[in-house]
């Protein structure tokens, strides 16, 4: 395993205090000013996710196959493409980001070419509803799929599935919500208490929550679970969970297991 630079990691970071603030309500979109904060944003804000970025390195290491594709869908600035680049130990293998927000995937190509691998990477700057899949070993949707219209979800899964070779892998992180609401209660307050603990304020954590309600759709893990076994991944399971993040593995069967 090698060591890559990251965007969380890179000095020139911003702070993010797009919420700090008071600030007219609209919908949160993935643009300029958040592209700009972006690395501190998601490790402030989303619990575990500095120790789900190398686990990613980890997990591409053992199932990327020989001169398959490796994609990340909604790759942002690039933090798990980074870490697949550095876990696929196969120089034949293609690697593939897709966002479709332009400002992301500008910068994405500036930590690409400060990243001292050498595998290509092809970056899309697409909607992974209508992005090609083929011959993919590895694909990552690191905290991706919770912004796709729910309606649009399976059919994305079933693709994914459809384009995985056999033995191949999904590794899927998403915030979740729970059947229980004194447990959604719960984790819920944990997560903000997590916020807290990282410097943001009441102001920003609930001005935040309201630009985020209608953009991003948590569901259950039973949910989760359900829709890949009928997208076509034969086993499904949870390697890493905080609070109501979590990161799954979803696995084709080798044919000959
Ligand atoms: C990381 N994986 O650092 N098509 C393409 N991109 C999309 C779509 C879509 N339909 N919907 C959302 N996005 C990254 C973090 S962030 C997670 C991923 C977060 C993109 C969106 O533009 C954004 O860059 C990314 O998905 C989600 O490991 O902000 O919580």
């Amino acid at each position: 395993m090698s060591k890559a630079r990251r965007p969380s990691e890179m000095p020139e970071q911003l702070p993010d205090r797009l919420f700090a603030t008071e600030r007219r309500p609209e919908d949160f979109r993935f643009d300029a000013s958040v592209a700009r904060v972006f690395p501190d944003m998601i490790r402030r804000s989303v619990p575990g996710y500095t120790t789900i970025i190398p686990m990613i390195e980890v997990i591409t290491e053992q199932y990327a196959q020989p001169g398959s594709y490796c994609y990340d869908l909604g790759c942002s600035l690039g933090a798990s493409t980074l870490a697949m680049r550095h876990g696929i130990p196969y120089e034949d293998c293609t690697l593939v980001g897709v966002d479709n927000s332009e400002a992301m995937i500008e910068r994405c190509e500036h930590y690409i070419a400060l990243d001292d691998n050498h595998l290509p990477v092809t970056l899309r700057c697409e909607d992974i509803l209508a992005t090609e899949l083929s011959n993919a070993s590895v694909t990552t949707l690191n905290f991706t799929l919770q912004f796709v219209d729910p309606q649009q979800r399976a059919s994305l899964l079933a693709r994914i599935a459809d384009a995985t070779r056999p033995g191949g892998v999904l590794i899927l992180s998403e915030k979740i919500r729970f059947e229980s609401d004194s447990e959604q209660a719960i984790q819920t307050r944990l997560h903000h208490e997590f916020k807290r603990a990282n410097g943001y304020s009441d102001l920003e954590i609930s001005q935040k929550r309201t630009a985020i309600e209608q953009v991003l759709i948590p569901e259950t893990l039973a949910a989760h679970r359900a829709r890949l076994l009928a997208a076509g991944f034969d086993e499904v399971l949870v390697w890493y969970q905080c609070f109501n993040f979590v990161s799954m593995l979803a696995i084709k069967a080798n044919t000959s297991d």
